[in-house]
């Protein structure tokens, strides 16, 4: 069958499945919460997102499959709050066709629904999202901000955003893409924009956070930069609920 077939069944059929990177404190090494990453059962077998997120833009699936990782990612925080006692933070991935102005209503449901609080959920976008139409992100980061919830930068540095847009778009958190992570320590091209993509934002009050976190050298880096957050295969891969509530008991 076209993949586009198959994937259009995929919500109704359960074939969709959320995995859950954890986050942590740098500093403190505790966990704080985690990055929701989609993955595909379908009957040819797992897909990874990079091979279905682009048709489910193409053919518009992605706005009912966000809105079910929406509701899925909020569900389970909510649950994973109780059993951790102490409140963590979901992040959720938003492609350019979700964010639009329906995208406030879809938050809104997710969060009503689940009880989740809405503090403690991250949507994550990246330059692109934001530059297609700056005026129109202005005001529905707004929207969104004006329900509570966080907005993180992701891949930050890798698009086409100036420093001028960190001032206009109301931001919480840049994710400093893995890239740059990669080379640290010993490239010193890396380590220099690095720590200035750090330094930026303690001024301008954003929390950072470090992708692609493999090594102790990249977390005792990160460590004396003042970076706040990280995640990366030094802590844990992407995990399925079962195994990411492991860790939280
Ligand atoms: O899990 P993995 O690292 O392979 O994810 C690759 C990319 O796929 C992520 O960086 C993210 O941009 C995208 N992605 C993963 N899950 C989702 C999702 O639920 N929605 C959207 N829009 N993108 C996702
Ligand atoms: O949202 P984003 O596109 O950044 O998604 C993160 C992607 O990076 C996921 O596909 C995840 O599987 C992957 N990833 C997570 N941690 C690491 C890591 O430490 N190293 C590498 N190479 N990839 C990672
Ligand atoms: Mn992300
Ligand atoms: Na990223």
């Amino acid at each position: 069958l076209l993949m586009e077939t198959r994937l259009r069944d995929a919500l109704g059929r359960d074939e969709l499945e959320l995995y859950y990177q954890p986050q942590y404190d740098v500093s403190s090494n505790c966990l704080t919460g985690c990055e929701a990453l989609l993955r595909w059962n379908s009957s040819q077998g797992l897909v990874m997102p990079d091979r279905f997120i682009p048709l489910a833009e193409e053919t518009g699936l992605i706005i009912p499959i966000g809105a079910w990782v929406l509701q899925q990612a909020c569900n389970q925080a909510r649950e994973w709050d109780r059993i951790h006692g102490k409140p963590l933070s979901m992040a959720v991935n938003v492609s350019a066709v979700q964010f639009r102005p329906e995208l406030v209503d879809e938050v809104k449901a997710a969060l009503s629904e689940s009880g989740f609080p809405a503090d403690q959920l991250v949507l994550e976008v990246t330059e692109s999202v934001l530059m297609s139409d700056v005026e129109g992100s202005v005001s529905l980061l707004h929207q969104l901000r004006e329900l509570g919830v966080r907005i993180a930068l992701d891949d930050f540095g890798t698009g086409y955003a100036s420093l001028a847009y960190l001032k206009r778009f109301a931001l919480d958190k840049l994710k400093i893409d893995r890239t740059f992570i990669m080379g640290i320590p010993d490239d010193e091209d890396d380590v220099a924009i690095t720590s200035s993509i750090i330094d930026i934002a303690r001024h301008l009050r954003l929390k950072t956070v470090a992708e692609g976190v493999e090594t102790e050298a990249h977390c005792e880096f990160l460590r004396r930069a003042g970076c706040h957050i990280a995640q990366g295969y030094f802590y844990a891969r992407p995990l399925p609920a079962s195994e990411f509530e492991l860790k939280l008991k």
